[in-house]
């Protein structure tokens, strides 16, 4: 891009194509070379480039995170080898007998991590229903330093305010987290609304294409960023430079996909609504949904991701969603194609039963990853699966 531009003034749309990016200095490349290397030539000990060792530092990486920081309205950004890896770093933040409110409605990894890894190392988890801000201020303790959010959360779709929830868990001294894979900064900036951190699977919207796993962390404060990029280098769960490129070049159409996975998501929302042979539908577009109004403040539109119960039992769910012929039933979400998934056996089967009722999430639940194909196409297939099953 010109010299002369300023990334960080300019619209969305810009900064996802430039920010973070400029012309490779060697070459004039266009795009982020890959540098496919661990380590730099220095003049002297500690004389070099800025650039010293991989894991430390690494020039395709730094495109990404600053790419992600402007994208996110944050200064620092770092990126990590998953989503998971994100999530695991800003809990290292933490100590031992430290508390964490969390989001009852998660992903699943998300909530194993958290009790079955860092409850072993003396860190409690109390999971609560965070759209209610009684329920939040009831569970926070003295020993609480986190509030981790997910809005929309993972599979339920469920709208947590931001804005009220920073400044309820600020008064106390503890720092909010927003996971914001669902959303996107493309609909919704958590540290313009009074968020710490923002913690990304980039494996979904962000890369978009379903072809890489990646984390990250935003932040505006200095001394946070500083813990996570000691923790980034210390502990070392970083990306390798081939799937920062990838990302790199998923954040160039993400406003662009956004609009359509959005479209698409609320004429099957409406569709699958108003459908016959459908018990509840789940998306935060539609009128009935509790969050409606509140995603209508914080978000700039309400996303590609969707559940639904059939009416019927459990095996008329499971026929349903292997019936689907553009929808494809896998894992993950947030790809340019449509996938189709059971959350209580696949995505959060590493929730206890008993917590997923009580978190809302039913045997039957399907979730629907919303892609960007013609939405008459998938319309149709939805019908034809389940008037099939
Ligand atoms: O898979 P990974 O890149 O490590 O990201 C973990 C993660 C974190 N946060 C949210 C909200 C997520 O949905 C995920 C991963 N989720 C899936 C794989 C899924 O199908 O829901």
């Amino acid at each position: 891009m010109a010299e002369n531009t300023e990334p960080d003034k300019a619209k969305f749309a810009t900064r996802a194509v430039h920010a973070g990016q400029t012309p490779d200095p060697a070459t004039g490349a266009i795009m982020t070379p890959v540098y496919l290397t661990s380590t730099y030539v220095q003049e002297a000990p500690g004389k070099h480039k800025g650039y010293d060792y991989s894991r430390t530092v690494h020039p395709t990486r730094l495109a990404l995170e600053r790419n992600l920081a402007s994208l996110e309205g944050g200064k620092y950004g770092l990126c990590f080898g998953s989503g998971m890896a994100a999530t695991t770093t800003i809990v290292q933040a933490l100590n031992s007998g430290d508390h964490v409110v969390s989001c009852n409605d998660l992903y699943g990894g998300t909530y194993r991590v958290f009790t079955k890894v860092f409850e072993r190392f003396g860190l409690t988890f109390s999971f609560v229903d965070t759209s209610d801000i009684k329920a939040v201020e009831k569970a926070i303790t003295p020993k609480t330093k986190l509030l981790w959010l997910e809005t929309p959360s993972n599979p339920l779709l469920k709208i947590s305010d931001i804005k009220a929830l920073s400044e309820l868990a600020h008064s106390k001294k503890i720092l909010v987290a927003v996971d914001n894979t669902f959303a996107t900064p493309y609909l919704q900036e958590p540290l313009a609304l009074g968020a710490d951190l923002v913690a990304h699977s980039t494996t979904k919207y962000l890369g978009g294409h379903s072809d890489v796993v990646g984390g990250a962390i935003v932040t505006n404060d200095k001394e946070l960023h500083d813990k996570l990029k000691f923790l980034q280098n210390a502990v070392g769960a970083i990306p390798g430079p081939m799937d920062c490129f990838l990302v790199l070049r998923g954040t160039k159409t993400l406003h662009l996909r956004m609009e359509r996975h959005g479209e698409n998501a609320m004429k099957i929302a409406e569709h699958l609504s108003k459908h016959k042979e459908i018990a509840k539908v789940h998306y935060p577009g539609l009128k009935t949904h509790p969050g409606h109004e509140l995603a209508k403040r914080q978000m700039r539109g309400f996303g590609g991701m969707i559940s639904f119960e059939l009416k019927g039992d459990l095996d008329r769910a499971m026929r349903m969603i292997t019936k689907t012929k553009v929808f494809s039933l896998a894992e993950s979400l947030g790809g340019v194609e449509s996938l189709i998934g059971h959350p209580a056996s696949m995505t959060h089967g590493s929730i206890p039963r008993e917590e997923r009722l009580k978190a809302g999430l039913a045997d039957g639940l399907i979730r629907l990853s919303v892609g960007v194909e013609d939405a008459g196409d998938l319309i149709a297939d939805l019908d034809a699966a389940i008037a099939s099953a």
